[in-house]
């Protein structure tokens, strides 16, 4: 790449997580005098043949740190890679060494792939994070060139002017990008209602430990209380939620307004009932309202011979006490969620921003603008 012939860069490769290692590169032909400013060796680094590596110290020329022991080893005739400790602060005494001599410090995202694209290095970075093996699994894919090799086919449909199979083909890439892509980020279910109706017990449940506190007075919960999970092999934030009333008090009034974003901002609701009491105006007023899909938890149900009631959305007897009910609505949520099947090696978009870009190339495409949709196409693959 330009960049990469014309200037002296570096960047962290390993994802900037504490780690037992850290691989920095350095790239341009002044490479090797730049490292050996800090790296002690007796012998000088052009000696060293390509492949080959080099054990020695790093002694900073801008940090009092004593001696750190790194691995020098030379990827090409241009280029070394320093292995050090995978400390955020190593990492970062080093790649300030680097810069203080007049290297440009890239961000990994930026960093001149001759090997992988845009989307493959996406795919890379977030690797590094999946929670599951699911998550993983899917980004894998893409890494490997999945969606690339799709998009290039798009690009190449539209350059003959096949209008109507590349139309197709993206709007299939949305649909597999919003059901199955949204995943690789975690879901986010919450619980909702009135107060005093068991939605903190009902967290505490499903998550198998004591998050919230649970109290018999109502306008207990406050705060958004999160507990992370695995469900079916994907990761799932459930958030409990202070329970929705009339009230004066300002820090009550703080929690519902809390409550309100978090339902806004959640892919499914959970909605609990009181049993007990039934269906109120509120928990309907609530139902009416709702954007995200949606599950009652007909809660205590133990201590309760009010049946069910039959309404638009699953509803799902739980008692957060005596425990039964409980797996039946992981496994409802894991229904609403997870439903949508994929192949393996599919082409799926694993980023929002990335299904946002598509949209905007399908909007290109209606508008019978095709040469600026394979430009935006050919400009996401660089
Ligand atoms: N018998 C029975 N009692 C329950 C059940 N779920 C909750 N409770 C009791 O109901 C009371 C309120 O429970 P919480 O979990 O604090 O209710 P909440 O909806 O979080 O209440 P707020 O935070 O005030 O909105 C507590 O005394 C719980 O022990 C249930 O399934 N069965
Ligand atoms: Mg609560």
């Amino acid at each position: 790449m330009e960049l990469a012939a014309t200037l002296l860069i570096a960047t962290r490769l390993t994802p900037s997580v504490s780690a037992a290692i850290a691989t920095i590169v350095v790239r341009g032909d002044s490479s090797l005098e730049v490292v050996e400013h800090c790296f002690c060796h007796p012998r000088s680094l052009g000696s060293l043949q390509v492949n080959d590596v080099r054990y020695g110290t790093w002694q900073s020329a801008t940090a009092s740190k004593s001696a750190e022991q790194v691995i020098v080893c030379r990827t090409r005739a241009n280029e070394l890679e320093i292995h050090c400790h995978g400390g955020a602060a190593i990492c970062a005494m080093i790649l300030n060494d680097l810069q203080q001599s007049g290297c440009t410090v890239l961000a990994p995202t930026d960093w001149p792939s001759e090997s992988l694209d845009a989307i493959q290095r996406q795919a890379e970075l977030d690797l590094a994070k999946a929670p599951t093996i699911s998550v993983a699994a899917i980004l894998l894919d893409q890494w490997r060139g999945a969606l690339s090799r799709e998009l290039h086919c798009i690009t190449e449909l539209l350059e003959q002017g096949n209008l109507f199979q590349s139309v197709e083909r993206i709007k299939r890439l949305i649909e597999l990008g919003t059901s199955i892509g949204a995943r690789c980020r975690t879901q986010r279910v919450c619980f909702a209602g009135p107060p005093n109706v068991g939605k903190s017990s009902l967290l505490n449940a499903c998550a198998g430990t004591t998050c919230a506190i649970v109290h018999h007075l109502p306008g207990t919960t406050r705060d958004a209380v999160e507990a992370r999970l695995v469900l079916d092999g994907w990761p799932v934030n459930f958030t409990d939620t202070a329970g929705i009333r009339q009230t004066d008090e300002p820090i009550e009034r703080e929690g519902i307004a809390i409550a309100q974003t978090t339902i806004a901002n959640a892919d499914l609701v959970i909605f609990v009932a009181d049993a007990t009491v039934g269906m109120t105006v509120e928990l309907a007023e609530l139902l009416a309202t709702r954007t995200a899909d949606a599950i009652v938890a007909w809660n205590k149900s133990d201590i309760s011979t009010n049946p069910p009631p039959k309404l638009a959305i699953p509803v799902v007897a739980t008692s957060a006490i005596a425990a039964p009910g409980i797996d039946e609505l992981l496994q409802q949520i894991a229904k609403q969620l997870f439903s949508s099947q994929h192949q393996p090696g599919e082409p799926i978009p694993f980023r929002d921003s990335q299904v946002v870009w598509l949209k905007s190339i399908l909007q290109q495409l209606e508008d019978r603008d095709s040469e600026a949709a394979v430009a935006m196409l050919q400009r996401g693959l660089e």
